[in-house]
């Protein structure tokens, strides 16, 4: 029952679908995957994430892609605490919760992370000429497009401002739910719709400190404080062998 992830370590969708790994208590091969090297998208990381994004769960052979099924998916298969409820409404409440990780959360915290991120990488293509190859090679037209404009310059004032707009959005949500249940985003118990906002949740109020300092989200913040505080998650969310704080350097062979 070969268990393998490929993943970057401590971005959010790959932190998602570690945190989940660790919760079930399985172990499971760790491949990081550099995507300041591009690694995210040769022929081979390709022939199994198509999309060329990270996190690819391989269970005897098979790809599961997408952070949130990924989770779902181990959470189903495997013995370990469950992280679903079992009433179909709490089940289904928590299904929008991924989602709204995958529409708002990653949506939003992408525009200030790649400002900051790939940069350094666009630089060095630019000056090697690579640029236009390296960019046509993405698979998902949204990140080619991202990709150029970072190059031509970067994003809007407008682009920036609608991210913080759906990282309040976010917190606005997340402060009505557990002020109508808690003390997790369902209810009663830790569930997967806990890990898969986490990284969000914990990463826009570094972006937008006010969303926690200025009082008006206080059940948010104790939620913060209360997963935060998980030995899973202070293992998955800092730096370690498997999750580097910053990706290795290229290797030497291709240096
Ligand atoms: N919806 C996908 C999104 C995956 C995704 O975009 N992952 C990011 C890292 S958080 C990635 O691989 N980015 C590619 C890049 O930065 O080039 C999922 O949740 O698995």
């Amino acid at each position: 029952m070969a268990l393998e992830l490929y993943h970057a370590g401590l971005t959010t969708c790959s932190k998602k679908a570690r945190l989940c790994l660790h919760e079930k208590g399985l172990d499971y091969i760790s491949h990081y995957v550099n995507l300041r090297e591009f690694e995210n998208h040769t022929p081979e990381y390709l022939a199994i994430n198509p999309n060329g994004v990270v996190p690819t769960l391989i269970h005897d052979g098979k790809a599961i892609v997408e952070s949130t099924f990924i989770n779902e998916y181990i959470d189903e298969v495997f013995p370990g605490p469950a992280l679903s409820p079992s009433d179909p409404v709490l089940r289904a409440q928590m299904r929008s919760w991924g989602k709204m990780a995958d529409d708002y959360g990653l949506a939003a915290v992408r525009i200030p992370t790649w400002s900051r991120t790939k940069l350094a990488a666009i630089d060095a293509l630019k000056e090697s000429n690579n640029l236009d190859a390296v960019v046509a090679r993405i698979p998902l037209m949204d990140h080619r497009d991202k990709y150029r404009q970072i190059a031509a310059g970067g994003f809007s004032e407008k682009e920036f401002e609608d991210a913080y707009a759906k990282m309040d959005f976010v917190y606005d949500r997340v402060e009505l739910a557990l002020q109508e249940g808690g003390p997790y985003l369902v209810g009663e118990m830790f569930t997967l719709a806990d890990i898969n906002m986490l990284p969000f949740i914990d990463q826009f109020a570094k972006y937008r400190p006010q969303l926690i300092d200025d009082g008006a989200h206080p059940q948010t913040k104790a939620w913060l404080d209360r997963v935060m505080a998980r030995p899973t998650v202070v293992k998955v969310y800092n730096p370690s062998d498997e999750a580097p704080a910053r990706p290795p350097a290229r290797s030497q062979s291709a240096a």
